[in-house]
């Protein structure tokens, strides 16, 4: 047996050695077959530089950066910031991808310059998602020549992306008006075009969505219709994906996932998977040498069952070197690529291609987030969605990016826990691939060890603190309000059910602004109040930040800090700033005639319509609630016992919220709850636009809350006598 052994070992060694030689010329020959297929042959392949560690495309050259002013420049010297529609030879004619087939590739070319001229032109009049937008023109208008997306389906992921796409399905002469209030959404929207299947903004949802079309135009007799997802390698790791990717093979069914691979999310990319497809920029060996590398193998001599296993063994750890897409292949997709996203002739080609092709087939392609502007490309973080452009330079002629700017609750709980994480090393922070809006790029640069970017995996990241915070560490979970919904399941079984200390700081709570409702934090005061063991607070101003987060590390169970999208205030308190300590409220003004009772920043809105109030002679007094789990019952009873009128204030919707927990402890305290008004958001998706001006709408600035007030004591004396009120 032993000499058994060593005859296999040798022939196995005698056969490694000729595989190596045989893989050795394969590798040579690889980039001649390349060049050699058909559908690669015009496609311009990028090629990992390794000096660079990186790859580049040459930006366009019409669109270029001053040298000295570092700013944007357009194709053409403009001294009007908005360039006007005439310019546009070409875009101002595409009404539908149809009027695409019409141009010459000459034509389309020139087309994509100018998509890019009015994105430049957009960007600098508001704050948007931009480089993303500025890497996918070329896919976009291959994909609309290659398909029909009036029958056939697309699904942007995420759908950050999706302006070409407007710009083309006859939204152009709209464009301008996007992410304003009544404009164009920033992400797409059914009920403005029939290209658009879903409202997106959450990424990772599109290779479910897609299949879940596939089966339903399939079950509909309707099986001619193509189906793709085009996903982000951001995107990417969302564990739903890979769900998506597991029912999809399970079922065979014919779709396209495009994976936009530029190598970012917002920031680059972490974790294994971005390890793997940084592996297969550096192999250079592509779909069609796989056959070649495949009959090679096979066309080898086995002698012996011994020997074959350990070649077996062999051909596996060689074709996981060799083999792209290995990682979709075990997943039964056909994986094809890398090609380059910006070759629209060659993107073409092998679209066509893949369109005839069946069953479940994955094209990667590498794209240059924020193609053909230098600055964009150059910094892909800054330009995802750059904040406003200013003209300057010689006769305002460039546009450069506005520094500075008023600081944000976000700054301040950053900063609060760059000090947590200064002061404890057992303290530590996790973000969901959102370091740069959470502000923690100093956090990640000075305490590597103590940060951790989960990616987009919002629940992974929740179930991994609750294991971190079981180990014995003081983990913070950094995540905006509506990417948290993400994780519901995770607060409750991971976290709540085991009364761990997670302290989970809720960024963006409350209307966001031009993101609109898939992005505005609606909905966290109700879904995280609903579990036992959560305590919930909320800062009025700057000066509860950091005392609110060291009050919340130290509790033995979990703690949640919501706050919004705005810039800093603080509160002018006539007494010292009260500590915080739990399930207490701080009285800010005394009021006879009523109180607003205020949770969260909306404190400050209360205060400014309390003074105004006054000046017309009602004297209402503002209560910041600071926890809406536990209620400060004693304060809260106290004040609907004994004053007239109790306006609660909350930014989040009034179904189960802040108004609704004071209600029910008015109700299990036996009190009349006749004159508690509730001001919040309504039951409905909140639109689009300016945060100031919806929150304005909804009656939560101070002219709108000072007028609930007085409307309240304009109703007949006799119905709120009848109500004990007056
Ligand atoms: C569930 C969820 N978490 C976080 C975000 C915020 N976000 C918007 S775009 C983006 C990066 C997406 O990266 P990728 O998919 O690679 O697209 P790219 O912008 O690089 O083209 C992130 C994290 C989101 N939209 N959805």
């Amino acid at each position: 047996m032993v000499i058994g052994l060593a005859v296999n070992l040798s022939i196995s060694l005698l056969l490694a050695g000729f595989l190596l030689r045989a893989v050795r010329r394969y590798e040579r020959r690889a980039n001649a077959v390349l060049e050699s297929m058909d559908c690669f042959r015009d496609a311009e392949f990028l090629r990992y530089d390794s000096a660079r560690s990186n790859f580049r495309i040459a930006p366009s050259k019409e669109v270029s950066i001053d040298s000295e002013s570092k700013g944007l420049r357009p194709s053409e010297p403009n001294t009007n910031p908005m360039m006007g529609y005439d310019m546009y030879e070409l875009l101002s004619k595409i009404q539908s991808p149809a009027d695409l087939h019409k141009l010459s590739e000459e034509q389309l070319g020139r087309l994509t310059q100018e998509i890019r001229d009015e994105l430049v032109q957009v960007m600098t009049a508001r704050p948007a998602p931009f480089a993303s937008n500025l890497g996918v023109v070329e896919l976009c208008l291959a994909l609309h020549l290659t398909y029909d997306f009036s029958r056939d389906r697309i699904i942007w992921d995420t759908g950050h992306q999706i302006y070409p796409h407007k710009l083309i399905t006859g939204r152009f002469a709209n464009f301008r008006s996007i992410r304003t209030k009544g404009g164009l959404m920033g992400f797409p929207n059914p009920a403005e075009s029939p290209y658009d299947l879903f409202v997106t903004g959450h990424a990772g949802a599109s290779v479910s969505t897609i299949s879940g079309l596939k089966a339903g135009d399939d079950l509909l007799g309707e099986s001619d219709r193509h189906a793709v997802a085009v996903i982000g390698d951001g995107a990417l790791p969302s564990g739903m994906v890979f769900e998506a990717f597991n029912n999809i093979s399970g079922m065979n069914q014919n779709c396209l996932v495009v994976l936009n691979d530029n190598k970012m999310g917002i920031c680059p990319r972490t974790g294994g998977l971005a390890q793997r497809l940084d592996h297969y920029r550096l192999s250079g060996i592509y779909q069609s040498g796989k056959k070649t590398l495949n009959d090679l193998l096979k066309s080898i001599p086995l002698i012996g069952e011994p020997a074959r296993a350990s070649l077996e063994g062999m051909r596996d750890a060689m074709k996981m070197y060799f083999k792209e897409g290995m990682l979709f292949e075990e997943f039964g997709f056909r994986y094809f690529g890398p090609v380059d996203g910006h070759d629209l002739k060659g993107l073409r080609k092998i679209l066509k291609e893949l369109k005839g092709q069946k069953g479940p087939l994955l094209l990667h392609i590498f794209t240059n987030k924020g193609h053909g502007v230098e600055q964009a490309a150059e910094d892909p973080v800054t330009y995802h969605s750059p904040g406003i452009f200013e003209c300057v330079g010689e006769n305002n002629l460039n546009i450069s990016l506005k520094k500075g700017g008023a600081k944000a609750y976000t700054d301040a709980m950053s900063g609060a826990i760059y000090r947590s994480l200064q002061a404890d090393p057992k303290s530590c922070v996790i973000t969901a691939a959102m370091c740069q809006g959470n502000k923690l790029e100093k956090v990640r640069s000075d305490f590597p060890k103590q940060f951790f970017d989960s990616g987009i995996c919002e629940s992974h990241a929740v179930a991994f603190a609750a294991g971190m915070a079981k180990a014995g560490a003081k983990p913070i979970v950094d995540i905006y309000s509506t990417f948290l919904q993400r994780s519901f399941d995770q607060i409750f079984q991971e976290v709540c059910l085991q009364n761990l200390p997670v302290v989970f700081c809720v960024d963006r709570a409350g209307i966001v602004g031009p993101d609109g409702p898939t992005h505005h934090g609606c909905f966290d005061i109700p879904y995280l109040r609903l579990f036992p063991n959560m305590t919930s607070l909320a800062p009025a101003d700057e000066a509860d930040i950091e005392p609110m987060l060291q009050w919340a590390q130290k509790q033995p169970g979990p703690v949640s800090i919501r706050y919004p999208r705005a810039n800093l205030e603080t509160i002018p308190r006539s007494k010292p700033h009260q500590p915080i300590e739990m399930g207490q409220a701080e009285v800010l003004v005394e009021g006879k005639d009523g109180v607003f009772l205020a949770f969260g920043t909306t404190a400050t809105s209360c205060l400014t319509a309390a003074k105004n109030l006054r000046e017309d002679g009602i004297n209402v007094g503002v209560i910041s609630a600071r926890f809406v789990k536990p209620l400060d019952t004693k304060t809260i009873l106290k004040a609907i016992e004994h004053l007239p009128l109790v306006v609660t204030v909350e930014e989040g919707t009034l179904q189960g919220g802040f108004g609704s927990a004071v209600l029910e402890a008015a109700n299990a305290a036996g009190l009349d709850t006749r004159h508690i008004v509730r001001c919040g958001y309504p039951d409905k998706f909140i639109e689009h636009g300016d945060r100031n001006e919806l929150l304005a709408d909804l009656g939560l600035d101070a002219a709108g809350l000072a007028e609930t007030v007085k409307n309240f004591r304009a109703e007949p004396a006799e119905e709120l006598a009848a109500a004990g009120v007056r």
